[in-house]
């Protein structure tokens, strides 16, 4: 079933099972939503990076912070496709461009919808992850066809003032529930690392699952480090087990989005990516590169999945994904 009510209290008594139960319970209900040895792929592409007037304090694209991220211009279109045939030919099925903006200026919307029609011609789902949006900007983008549209919640309510100032938790869901009612998919997810208690993570989890509908993806990344950002200061190493945790309660809470291993495998041994695809994980980034930080190769990821027998499936292989974030009121289906 799928419940959109979750409680805190809930989820803490899910979380704190034994081991051995919360993975059972998560492998059971991955395998009533999806085939478990069915991984999505999707590619990132920085569009527009750094100079960014957000303050977000784990970003290494922030104008507020000194990282060494040098700005520079919207690329242009043919740039972007060129890239997004690369990201294809490592066998990526969906490609995400993002941009370092607070929200798209109207004068490149012209440009970023070309963006979309070009990647969808190629044969891949779209996805652009570009900041707030108006709602004439959701129309213009489903008009354009895009798949996708990625806006994490980044942590809980409670420890989102802790890592950003220039904008809420209020503006994030706000942009995120103009997408859903626009028809565009939602991709939402968080970061865990960040100097967050594990009530927050649990409780960003939360947030998530009583959405009006359950995003379609949630990426699950861990803070990928970044010198001199003020989050640097906070930042604590993730156990192992406590992802695989976050995973599994991810899973149950969410049966049928697609949950996706994001940002932090540089550091993940094989085992706990392994063990992470166990308890409902179904999707990572392919290629060498996030936005400005750096991703296992295309030839390491392969060979992982032939190892544990698993195989990169297309669009087509999720479909409750899609069907998920066009929900008008999830909380009445079952
Ligand atoms: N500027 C847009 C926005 O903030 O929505 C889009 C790009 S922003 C880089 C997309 C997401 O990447 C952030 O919301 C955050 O969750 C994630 N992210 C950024 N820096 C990260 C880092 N160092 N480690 C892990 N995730 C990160
Ligand atoms: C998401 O949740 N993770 C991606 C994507 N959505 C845009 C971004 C990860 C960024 C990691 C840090 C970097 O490469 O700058
Ligand atoms: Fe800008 Fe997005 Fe980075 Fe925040 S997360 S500083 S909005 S690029």
């Amino acid at each position: 079933m799928i419940r959109t009510d979750w409680t805190l209290n809930e989820a803490l008594t899910l979380h704190a099972l034994p081991f051995p139960e919360l993975t059972y319970r998560a492998q059971t209900i991955h395998r009533e939503h999806f085939n478990p040895t069915a991984i999505e792929t999707a590619s990132l592409l920085s569009i527009k990076t750094g100079g960014c007037p957000e303050d977000c304090g784990y970003c290494s694209q922030s104008a507020h912070h000194k990282t060494g991220v040098k700005a520079t211009k919207l690329m242009d279109v043919e740039e972007v496709l060129e890239a997004a045939g690369r990201a294809k030919a490592v066998g990526a099925n969906r490609f995400c461009m993002g941009a370092a903006w607070r929200s798209p200026k109207d004068r490149d919307m012209d440009k970023l919808c070309e963006m979309v029609r070009g990647v969808s011609k190629l044969g891949l789902e779209t996805c652009m992850t570009l900041g707030m949006l108006t709602p004439e900007q959701v129309i213009r983008f489903k008009e354009a066809g895009l798949n996708f549209y990625n806006h994490n919640i980044d942590t809980s309510p409670g420890y989102y003032p802790q890592i950003a100032a220039t904008r809420t938790m209020e503006d994030r869901l706000e942009t995120v529930e103009l997408v859903r009612q626009g028809g565009i998919n939602v991709c939402c997810g968080g970061i865990l690392g960040m100097g967050e208690a594990e009530r927050d993570r649990i409780s960003m989890l939360v947030t998530l699952a009583t959405l009006p509908a359950h995003p379609g993806s949630a990426p699950i990344n861990l803070w990928n480090k970044v010198e001199g950002v003020p989050v640097q200061s906070r930042a604590e190493p993730v156990d192992p087990f406590a992802l695989v945790r976050m995973v599994a309660l991810a899973r149950i809470m969410m049966p049928a989005t697609v949950v996706r291993l994001s940002a932090g495998r540089m550091g993940m041994s094989d085992e706990l990516q392994a063990l992470c695809f166990l308890v409902g994980a179904n999707s990572i980034f392919v290629g060498d590169q996030l936005l400005t930080t750096e991703n296992p190769s295309p030839g390491s990821d392969a060979e992982l999945l032939n190892r544990l027998g698993m195989h990169v499936a297309p669009a087509t292989a999720f479909p409750a994904e899609a069907a998920l974030s066009r929900r008008i009121d999830a909380r009445t289906t079952a």
